[in-house]
Order: structure tokens, then sequence, then C-alpha cells
């Protein structure tokens, strides 16, 4: 990709807009960097951008910069039907994500993971796999580390595992891993890609470009996954913890196989592995069969996935306090996350969940409480939404806190020995807080201070 030379437009002055630039700059191109939030707003960040002379427009994103540029490359959470992009496309330029810039400035192996959940706890496992095989790996993407970050120190020898987002996804055209992988697909960030069609669409992305070279994990398991089935152009295979799978990963006689072509290959029984829970079994099917693809050998894979411990942020052991449990699941973002956090709770549940209103539906998730969860803490947007209908399926032991301190608190007078304390807020962050990390830290910060006294 020619880019000295050229005006970048780079929207968003954040995790992915800064090493964007920073790349681009040495590229030789011209930048102007655009964000709705305001100088004071962004702290630092801006100082920084101004030492390495960047043309900063802030505080709105004016129409008129889509005749200034080249292309765009737009930061993951930035609409792409707000005016300014909709005019830079009428004047058929490009609008790029960073993952599509990062893939046209490499030859290295991509490893992609998609999915509503569990592509965190897959990404990282992957990366851990692959370390151990000696390979040279970057774990990059929505994960929090932006793969062009990585593109200069990568080879053709190495490999990246990337966990990519629908957001990010959508502003790609030619991005094509090596492998890719679908994970499952259940209503998420409907605020954004309005329809469940424009988000599957957005998420098959993933493997749109591969061809009969490229390797397309699919999850047998998961209804609207295993419909793709036929789609990609490229080698497809399969996991599934349910069925005997012809070509992929399955389970037999309670540990891991994978078959592909004529060899087939004991990976680890399930009991060795460390994370525990259904879902943890699908991560493991999907990142063994990955791996396997890239090349590792069976006892590489099996000697991680039994070191594995896991991610923070997802279903998190937090301590033990008067015999109560605290788990940070923060990362519980969506009704689906909170669903699988809930079921894989041993003990009774003080749920704290509420957060940012994505336009998500909870009946799903009230109906997952069965017996498990005694008490519903609620914040944030949505807190009045969830309990509504709570209350529509006669669940009525509910509480509405102002902060999560405050639902920290509450959980800690109202549970008793051998319950569990759960944060999986069921909905994103952004309300409240920066991120969901920043609501997992402080909710750890909360619980250690119940034990401080
Ligand atoms: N901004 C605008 N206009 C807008 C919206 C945002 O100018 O309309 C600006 C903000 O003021 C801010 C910047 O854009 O300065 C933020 O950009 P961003 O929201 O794309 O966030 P980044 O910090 O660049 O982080 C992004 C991902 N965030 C989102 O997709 C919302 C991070 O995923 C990711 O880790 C990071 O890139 C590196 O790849 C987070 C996430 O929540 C973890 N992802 C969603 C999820 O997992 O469900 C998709």
């Amino acid at each position: 990709m020619n880019i000295k030379g050229k005006n970048v437009l780079v929207i968003g002055a954040a995790v992915t807009g800064m090493p964007v630039v920073i790349e681009l700059l040495k590229l030789g191109a011209n930048i102007i960097l655009n964000d709705f939030k305001k100088e004071d707003e962004l702290g630092g960040i801006i100082d920084q951008l101004h030492k390495l002379n960047v043309r900063t427009i802030l505080g709105g994103h004016p129409v008129e910069l889509a005749d200034q540029c080249d292309f765009v490359v737009i930061s993951p959470g930035v609409p792409t039907d707000i005016p300014l992009v909709e005019k830079v496309k009428s004047l058929n330029k490009e609008v790029i994500s960073e993952i599509e810039l990062a893939y046209r400035l490499t030859n290295t192996p991509i490893a992609a993971i998609t999915g509503t959940n569990g592509k965190t706890t897959t990404t990282a496992l992957l990366g851990e796999i692959m370390k151990a095989s000696g390979t040279k790996t970057f774990v990059t993407g929505n994960i929090g580390h932006p793969m062009i970050s990585e593109v200069a120190n990568s080879d053709i020898d190495d490999v990246f595992v990337l966990e990519v987002s629908s957001f990010q996804l959508e502003s790609t055209t030619k991005f094509k891993p090596k492998v890719s992988a679908l994970l499952n697909i259940t209503p998420d960030h409907l605020n954004r890609h309005k329809t469940m069609e424009n988000y599957i669409e957005a998420k098959c992305r993933v493997f749109i470009n591969q061809d009969e070279n490229d390797f397309t994990i699919l999850n047998r398991d998961d209804t609207l996954t295993s419909k793709l089935i036929n789609q990609p152009k490229s080698k497809v295979l399969l996991f599934s913890r349910m069925e005997e799978i012809r070509q992929g990963a399955f389970v037999r006689d309670n540990s891991i196989y994978i078959r592909v072509e004529d060899k087939e290959e004991f990976i680890i029984n399930i009991d060795d592995i460390y994370i525990p829970g259904k879902h943890n079994l699908e991560n493991a099917l999907a990142a063994s069969l990955i791996a396997y693809c890239l090349g590792v050998a069976p006892n590489v894979i099996a000697k991680v996935l039994n070191e594995f411990k896991g991610v923070e942020h997802r279903v998190e052991f937090v301590e033990e306090i008067n015999g109560v449990i605290y788990y940070n699941d923060s990362k519980g973002t969506n009704t689906d996350a909170s669903i699988k956090a809930i079921e894989a709770m041993k003990r009774p549940i003080i749920l704290i969940a509420g957060g940012m209103d994505k336009g998500s539906e909870f009946d799903e998730f009230i109906k997952a409480f069965k017996n498990k969860v005694k008490v519903l803490i609620l914040l944030g947007e949505t807190a009045d939404k969830i309990e509504k209908i709570a209350r529509q399926y006669n669940f009525v032991n509910t509480h509405k806190v102002k902060s999560l301190e405050e639902a920290v608190q509450k959980s800690a007078e109202i549970a008793e020995t051998g319950d569990c304390v759960l944060l999986s807020p069921a909905c994103a962050s952004w309300d409240m807080f920066k991120n969901y990390e920043e609501r997992g830290t402080y909710f750890k910060k909360f619980v250690s201070g119940l034990r401080r006294g």
C-alpha cells in the first residue's frame, strides 16, 4: 500500500488512533487527527500529537474534512454512518479500519478470532499455545493491543493472533487471515449495527476474502455459525462439544480429539483443562483447532490447556471474604456472556448487573436465573429496563443502586456464607466507566475494601 505523501484522516484519538498515526507518519503520510472530544477531554495525547506536528481537528466531526483527505482510517468505536464518513464514501474515497490498514502493511500470517463471546479467552489461549510452540507471536486486536503497533516488528515466520470485533470487521475490504474462527453469534451491538443481518454480515467478513489455501473454523453447536458452513471459499473445519465432527475438533470419551483429512489426534482429557465451564471447553476446542491448523503439535497444545489460567475480567476469581466468593466478570458485556457466567457458578448468586443500553433484550438473561440467582443488584442506564423485565418473570428480589461501590456494599450485606457475588453486567460499561477493564478494576478495588473493613 502506497502511503507516502497521502493525506490520511484518522478518526478517533485513543488506543487505536494513536498507533495508527505513529505508523502512518513513519510511512510518510500527512495526517489529520479528528475526534469528537475537545482538547481538554483528551488530556496529554494532544501534546504528543502536536510534538509530532499532526494537525488536529477536535470537538466534532466536520463534514468538510472529507474533501481534505485521500482516505480515512476509522477507530472501531466510531459509527460508520456519521455524516463525515458518509461524505467520504460518497466521494469514492476509502474508509478502512486499523486491522485493514495493518493487514495491507504486513506479510505475517494472521489467525483472526471473532464471535460474540469467548473471543478474548480464545485469543489469549491461542497466543500462549503459539508462543509455547516456539513461534514469535503477537497477540493483538480487540483484546486491547492494536495490530498496527506490531506490524513493523513482525516477519513472515511469525504469527499474529488477532481478536477482531464486528466494529473492526465492518470497515475491511481485503483483510484475509490464514486461519479465521467464528466462535458464535448471538445478538449484540444492535444499537450500532441496527439489525442482526448487518451484525452477521460484519462477522462474516472475517472469512469473506479467504481462499482454498486458508482455513475457516466454525462452531457446529451454535445455531447461527453452523448455518454458515457453505459460505467460505476456504477449507472449513468445525468444532463441537456435543457431537463427533468429520473434519475438526470434538469431544469423545471426555477427551478432545482433532481430525483433519485422514489423521485423528488425541489432544487432552477434559479434566486436565484448567479453565472451567462449558463455554471454556468451546474456547479450548477452537484454540486447539486453530493451533493445529498452524502446525502446532498436540502435546504442546495439551500442555498449555493444562496450565492456562484464564483472562482478567472474565469470570475472574477475586477473593473469598466471610465464606462469600467474589467473581469479576466485567467482560460480560452482553446477555449471552452473562448467561454463561451464571451457568458456570456452582454457588447461589448475588448478581450485579446493568450498564449502558445497547438495545438488548433481557428475557433470556432473566430466564437463566432459574434458582441460582438469589438477588439482583442493578445499576446504570439499563437498571429500570432489567428490573421491569425481571418483574414480568416474577423475579422481585432486586435492588437498584447508584454506583458500583454501593453495589458491592449491598452485595456484602446480603450475601451469606456459601454464596457468591458475581459482577456480570450483561451490558457495556460506557455509561459509567471508560471501558469494561476500568469497571472490573474498580470492582476488585471495592471488594478488597470490604476485606480491609
Ligand atoms: N470517538 C469519536 N467519535 C465517536 C466515537 C468515539 O471521535 O463517534 C473517539 C473518542 O472520543 C475516543 C476514540 O474515538 O477518543 C475512541 O475510539 P474507540 O471507541 O474506537 O476506542 P479505542 O480506544 O480505539 O479502542 C478500540 C476498541 N474499542 C471499541 O471497539 C469501542 C477496543 O475494544 C480495542 O481493545 C482497541 O480499539 C484496540 O483494538 C474494546 C471494546 O469494548 C475492548 N470492544 C467491543 C467489544 O469487545 O464488545 C467491540
